[in-house]
C-alpha cells in the first residue's frame, strides 16, 4: 500500500475551447497557500530536493511534462511519475524528497503552505533520520 502518497485530483474545468484548473487555499489544495513557485529548464540526469521540512507542506504538480518524485518518511521510499495537470502530489512536513528524471518540457509548480525560509529545511540525512526518529 502507498502511505506516503497523497494524490489530490484536479478537475479540469474545460469547454471546447481549452482546459482550465483553479487551485484554491483550503479547497483543492488542503492548506492556506502562502507562496507558489515553479521549477523548470531542469538539465539531464539532475536530482534535485535532497531535504525534508519542519513545518513546511506543498502539492506538487507538472504543468507539462513530467519528473519523478522520491518520498522517505525514515521508514518506507517510495517513488512516483508526476505527469498530469490534473493530479498533485501531496507532501506533508518530515518527509525527505528527491526529484529526478525531469523531461526536457517538464515545468513542475509547488504551492506551499509557508513562506520560503531555509530554517525550515532539514538538508542533511543523518539529522533527518534522528529527527523523524525522536
Ligand atoms: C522543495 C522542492 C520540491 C528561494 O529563494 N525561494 C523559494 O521559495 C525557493 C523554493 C527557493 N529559493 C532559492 C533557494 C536556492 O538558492 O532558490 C534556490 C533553489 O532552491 P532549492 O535548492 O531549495 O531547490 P530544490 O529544487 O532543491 O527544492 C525546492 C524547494 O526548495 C523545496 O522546498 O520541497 O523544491
Amino acid at each position: 500500500m502507498d502511505r506516503l502518497i497523497k494524490w489530490i485530483e484536479f478537475p479540469p474545468l474545460g469547454d471546447d475551447r481549452g482546459s482550465l484548473v483553479a487551485l484554491e487555499s483550503d479547497k483543492s489544495i488542503p492548506f492556506n497557500i502562502k507562496r507558489i513557485y515553479y521549477i523548470f529548464g531542469t538539465k539531464q540526469n539532475i536530482t534535485r530536493g535532497k531535504h525534508a521540512h519542519f513545518s513546511l507542506k506543498q502539492v506538487l504538480l507538472c504543468v507539462t511534462g513530467s519528473c519523478k518524485i522520491l518520498l522517505d518518511d525514515g521508514d518506507v521510499r517510495e517513488s512516483v511519475i508526476l505527469n498530469s495537470p490534473t493530479k498533485g502530489l501531496l507532501i506533508e512536513s518530515f518527509v525527505w524528497r528527491e526529484m529526478s528524471q525531469f523531461s526536457s518540457d517538464c515545468v513542475l509548480l509547488v504551492v506551499a503552505s509557508e513562506h520560503y525560509d531555509e530554517s525550515d529545511y532539514i538538508r542533511d540525512y543523518d539529522k533527518f533520520k534522528r529527527q523523524v526518529k525522536s
